[in-house]
């Protein structure tokens, strides 16, 4: 695996995609962030031992194998993932946590199979709430807490894949061989990698990755009585020119990419007087629900000097990022325009 990140942490690996590789519509697979709570399995499963289990609130318990899945409808589509504490480094108060800067997100075209159909052949009961996935992966905690994480059962059935190719390749073995889920448009804490149960039950699933970590909660409050981190906020992000760039008077193509998750973007305006004067920028390249759109902005620099510029994005509900983000214990979510600024000097 030759990786083009930025490492946070080895064990367990966390890494971003450095600013340059978040310029094309598609991540690459190579470029793509990595963000684990355990070890990554060493090597690939072999897909004859590998199967996925589903049980729970379901009539007819099921145990599919690769090859089953193989043979099931295939479905392909985009989703722009992104780590519920990408930004975080960017906040004005220190968050505990992953120091992202904007790199903890990605571009994929995933081809898979839609969760539905697999619940649908186990028959849910009428009393199925929430679907919980658990990974294969080795915790490397002392406790030993494998990464269980459940979603509302509506998710599951409406706009979740279950996905074993990412940008035509069989799904690597860093982002979850040989099948991972995602809950198209949520965070990535939502998308548990290298699936190997899901279990339907009432109520959400209790444990450490749903009650202590991936709730927004402030200082002084319990864990627990957060929101859980679910759709991706309204954010844009300036990936062009980078963060103190010497730029000569002139043109100056300012670029970037915006996401709402599961909601369209509507509109990116771009500032260079640090937020006093508006121009809308314009969308390049393709518009695919539950991905980023990238934007462009042709600005004339006429005179030397230092410049902020900044970046809004509106979504099609008509929301709009905050100038600046709403602080929480674990620092989720930051989508503030002022945090994502980048300041240039023009010469
Ligand atoms: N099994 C498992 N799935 C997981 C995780 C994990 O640690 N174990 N991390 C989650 C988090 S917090 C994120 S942001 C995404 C990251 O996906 P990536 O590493 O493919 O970019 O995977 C999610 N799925
Ligand atoms: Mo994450």
């Amino acid at each position: 695996m030759e990786k083009k990140l930025r490492v946070m942490s080895e064990r367990p690996m966390n890494a971003e995609t450095p600013t340059e590789h978040l310029r094309s519509w598609i991540t690459a697979n190579t470029a793509f962030f990595s963000r684990n709570q355990g070890a990554i399995p060493e090597d690939p499963i072999s897909l004859s031992e590998w199967r996925l289990v589903i049980e729970g609130l379901v009539e007819t318990p099921h145990s599919f194998d690769f090859d089953q899945i193989l043979r099931m409808p295939k479905a392909i589509v985009s989703n722009t993932l992104e780590c519920s504490g990408n930004g975080r480094s960017l906040l004005k108060e220190k968050a505990s946590g992953n120091p992202w800067t904007i790199g903890g997100v990605g571009n994929a075209v995933w081809g898979g199979v839609w969760l539905r159909d697999l619940l649908s052949r186990a028959v849910l009961k009428p009393n199925a709430g929430h679907v919980a996935c658990e990974g294969f992966d080795i915790p490397l905690g002392s406790k030993g807490v494998r990464f269980i994480r459940s979603i509302p059962v509506e998710k599951a059935m409406e706009s979740t894949l279950l996905a074993y190719e990412m940008n035509g390749e069989p799904l690597p073995v860093e982002h979850g061989y040989p099948l991972r889920a995602l809950a198209l448009g949520w965070t990535g804490a939502n998308c548990v990698k290298w699936l190997s149960k899901i279990t339907v039950l009432e109520k959400p699933y209790e444990g450490f990755f749903m009650d202590k970590v991936y709730r927004v909660f402030g200082k002084g409050e319990d864990p627990g009585s957060g929101r859980v981190v679910t759709g991706l906020p309204v954010k844009s992000i300036i990936t062009r020119p980078l963060m103190n760039e010497i730029l000569p008077v002139g043109q100056i193509a300012v670029s970037g990419a915006a996401y709402a998750g599961e909601v369209d973007i509507e509109k990116v305006e771009v500032s260079v007087d640090n937020g006093s004067t508006w121009t809308p920028a314009e969308f390049i390249g393709p518009f695919e629900p539950f991905a980023w759109r990238h934007w462009q902005y042709l600005w004339e620099a006429k005179e030397a000097g230092t410049y902020k510029i900044l970046s809004r994005a509106t979504d099609s509900e008509g929301r709009k990022q905050p100038m600046n983000a709403v602080w929480n214990v674990l620092g989720y979510g930051n989508n503030g325009v002022s945090e994502h600024g980048i300041t240039v000097q023009v010469s």
